[in-house]
């Protein structure tokens, strides 16, 4: 396919001015535009620190309540993608705070959201009737159209990072969304129930999940961390990756997640990665350690509760001081599903 639209012409313009305002386009004066030889994206790298993301938030506690927010968050919006409310071109992120005492009100709505925690000794999140405790570092997730609250008991702030696939939700124009009224649903399931039925490597006899997410909606760090640390002792480390897991849904081995693919990853002190990209542009959380990232060209340093985006087909080299883990999230789940996924590896 050529690369460049054909050459305007007096004669071409008035034509295309002509057709405007009956709706009508030629293909052939945006076609290299709209289908790129490879991706081209507004998407670019950018690193949000930590520090300045919590002293943002606390001054934000200071203006407003969570409740009369509804949610205290401020949204890590890409800067190449500006008032669009995204981090990539297909995902959200923010960063949300709850004060003590304080209750984020139950609602639902057809986007799905997961929770990285980054600062909690016991704050709770409640999703279709259980209720589960946060940690440093677990991944909750709240599958979409489930009521959801969130609170913190504790006498410190909370934090944790919301990814949300809310712009693919737009993109489909399937965006519903109610308050329960009432703060808190009622909790008709004991807590753990769900890691109990689901998250022992067994399930109840019988059992068929009618929806695409995890039944498990806390995957609490402790576990996942321990999982690295135990495999590292066989030194089998991918040259680009280290040792990289997903979190799967146990029911069929699927993302735990129909719309967003997360993943625990952890580089050995002295990791220097092979060159990698993907299609699908990526979310990195610093859990444990620093690490310096090559994206095309440039250099990020980053460490623990910093947030990092890398764009699609943008070449990624991540080298490690120490040993690190970083949480990961991007919509590969979906692009798997459209055979639209791709991976290079090396420079091949
Ligand atoms: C939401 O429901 C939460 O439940 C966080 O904590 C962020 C961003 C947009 C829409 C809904 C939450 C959100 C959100």
């Amino acid at each position: 396919m050529s690369q460049a639209a054909p050459p305007n012409t007096p004669e071409r313009e008035a034509f295309y001015d002509a057709i405007e305002p009956e709706s009508m386009r030629a293909l052939w004066s945006v076609m290299a535009g709209i289908i790129t030889p490879e991706p081209k994206s507004g998407c670019v790298p950018y690193k949000w620190s930590y520090d300045s993301v919590r002293s943002r938030l606390i001054e934000a506690a200071g203006l407003i309540t969570a409740k009369e927010a509804e949610r205290r968050v401020l949204i890590l919006e890409n800067p190449g993608l500006k008032g669009s409310s995204k981090v990539t071109t297909s995902l959200y992120c923010g960063v949300q705070c709850v004060m003590p005492g304080e209750v984020a009100p139950a609602h639902r709505h057809t986007q799905s959201a997961l929770r990285f925690v980054l600062e909690s000794s016991g704050g709770f999140t409640a999703v279709g009737g259980e209720k589960t405790e946060m940690q440093f570092g677990d991944f909750v997730i709240t599958p979409n159209w489930e009521w959801h609250d969130h609170g913190n008991t504790t006498d410190e702030p909370i934090f944790w990072l919301d990814g949300l696939d809310i712009p693919v939700v737009q993109f489909f124009d399937a965006s519903f969304a109610e308050g329960y009224g009432e703060d808190q649903q009622p909790i008709t399931r004991p807590q753990n129930d769900s890691a109990a039925r689901y998250g022992a490597n067994m399930m109840p006899l019988g059992y068929e999940r009618a929806k695409p997410a995890s039944p498990i909606f806390n995957y609490p760090y402790a576990r996942s961390r321990d999982a690295l640390e135990q495999m590292r002792r066989t030194e089998e480390w991918d040259p680009c990756h280290g040792l990289k897991m997903r979190y799967i849904n146990p029911v069929n081995g699927d993302w735990a997640m129909p719309t967003i693919g997360t993943c625990l990853q952890l580089l050995p002190k002295g990791f220097s990665g092979a060159q990698t990209r993907s299609t699908d542009a990526t979310v990195y959380v610093g859990v444990e350690g620093k690490v310096r990232a090559h994206i095309r060209g440039q250099i990020i340093e980053f460490g623990p509760r910093d947030v990092f985006v890398v764009p699609s087909w943008h070449e990624l080299k991540l080298e490690a001081e120490e040993d690190t883990v970083l949480f990961s999230y991007s919509d590969r789940p979906i692009q798997e599903k459209l055979g639209l996924f791709r991976e290079q590896r090396g420079n091949q």
